[in-house]
């Protein structure tokens, strides 16, 4: 239903979306959605570019008068840095980046590889995700994140609601709610500052809200985890996505892996526990969404491995360019977009219609008729 498509490269001069399949009739606050930026660009790890740009979209089409037209939305940024052209060549591959198998296929060099698999291009995917937010909200779906590990310091597991991640990471600098968990994060960041080192981690995606029903259980490619698991394995850096308990449930007995579903004339169909992290057979139960994502450490390298020079196949070290130390804080911000992308897709597919307020009077409908 929804398509968003990114253009751009890191250094060049603007960085654009468009998001095809939006309805018409929402408001388009942009503010929100700078907002959106602005959180995307923090977290202690960051690297020097951050220090440069100030993100900022304005919307170029789809939107007349602050509200949706239903046509393609475009969204646009300048880059403050667009150093492209003078940006040296480079030949020493780093190892965990795609420099060596892009510029294998593409023929090229490194130097384009790099311009586009940038994390910077997540500035498009947060923009496209914060109109998503936006379009979920009118619904009651809410989705927010936190980082639950950087490198070897990890957040104790609990079950934590939406509302206890967004007070909880107020203020934090790597988007933690524990704040002694967030100081030793902290710290570990700055050793491998020193060292020359850089580090990944993990953080959880939640929404709440969301109705069961979305995505199907008829073919893989309408199973909503697998779309989920699709869209944060496109983001850079990222090794592993689970769902719910994930990795965990393979080693327990079912009776204790499966959620017991309950009946009530206020709540309809619930689950008192959560293993499933909101969807089973492909489809959202009703029970709140949670994803971990696991990021491994950013490829730049201050003390760069062992690579090989592409102009005569000498062994070298890496090239290392400015970068980030540790990406997490930052991706767990971009982990809520994509989630939001692709909620909103669904919900679209499920609940139809070009405008709103189509969209309101089938979502109301099935809701009466699910909750009896
Ligand atoms: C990023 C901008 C980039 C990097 C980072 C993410 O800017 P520059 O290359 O000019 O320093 O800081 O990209 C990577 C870590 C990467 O591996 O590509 C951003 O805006 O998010």
């Amino acid at each position: 239903m929804l398509k968003m498509i990114t253009t751009g490269e890191s250094h060049g001069r603007h960085m654009a979306a468009i998001l095809e399949g939006f309805p018409s009739g929402l408001v388009m606050d942009l503010d929100f959605i700078n907002g959106e930026l602005r959180r995307r660009q923090s977290g202690h790890g960051r690297g020097g570019r951050q220090k440069i740009e100030s993100d900022c979209v304005e919307i170029i089409g789809g939107v007349i008068k602050k509200v949706t037209t239903g046509a393609p939305l475009g969204f646009l940024l300048t880059n403050k840095d667009s150093s492209i052209d003078e940006m040296p060549e480079l030949f020493r591959p780093r190892p965990g980046h795609a420099d060596l198998a892009g510029a294998l296929k593409y023929d090229q060099g490194i130097r384009p590889i790099l311009e586009r698999s940038s994390a910077r291009e997540t500035v498009m995917r947060v923009a496209t995700g914060a109109a998503c937010k936006l379009f979920l909200k009118k619904f009651g779906i809410e989705i927010a994140a936190h980082v639950t590990r950087i490198g070897g310091i990890l957040l104790p597991a609990e079950t934590i609601s939406v509302e206890e991640i967004r007070k909880g990471t107020k203020g934090s600098p790597v988007n933690c709610v524990c704040e002694k968990t967030g100081k030793a994060m902290v710290q570990a960041i700055d050793r491998a500052r020193k060292t020359g080192d850089s580090l990944g981690g993990q953080y959880e995606v939640l929404a709440t809200g969301i109705p069961a029903g979305l995505g199907s259980h008829v073919h893989h490619e309408r199973k909503l985890d697998a779309r989920l698991a699709m869209i944060l394995m496109s983001q850079q850096s990222v090794k592993a996505v689970e769902v719910g308990d994930g990795i965990a449930l393979g080693s327990v007995p079912g009776s204790a892996a499966h959620d017991e579903i309950f009946y009530s004339k206020t709540r309809g169909y619930f689950h008192k526990t959560n293993h499933a992290g909101g969807i089973e057979g492909g489809m959202t139960n009703g029970a709140d969404l949670v994803l971990r994502v696991t990021m491994k450490p950013i490829a730049t390298l201050a003390k760069p491995l062992a690579s090989v020079n592409m102009k005569n196949h000498r062994s070298e070290k890496a090239d290392f360019e400015r970068s980030d130390v540790c990406a997490v804080p930052a991706g767990s911000v971009i982990g809520e977009a994509l989630v939001a992308y692709t909620l909103t897709d669904a919900f679209l597919e499920k609940f139809g219609g070009d405008s709103i307020g189509d969209i309101r009077r089938n979502y109301d409908g099935y809701l009466k008729r699910i909750r009896g």
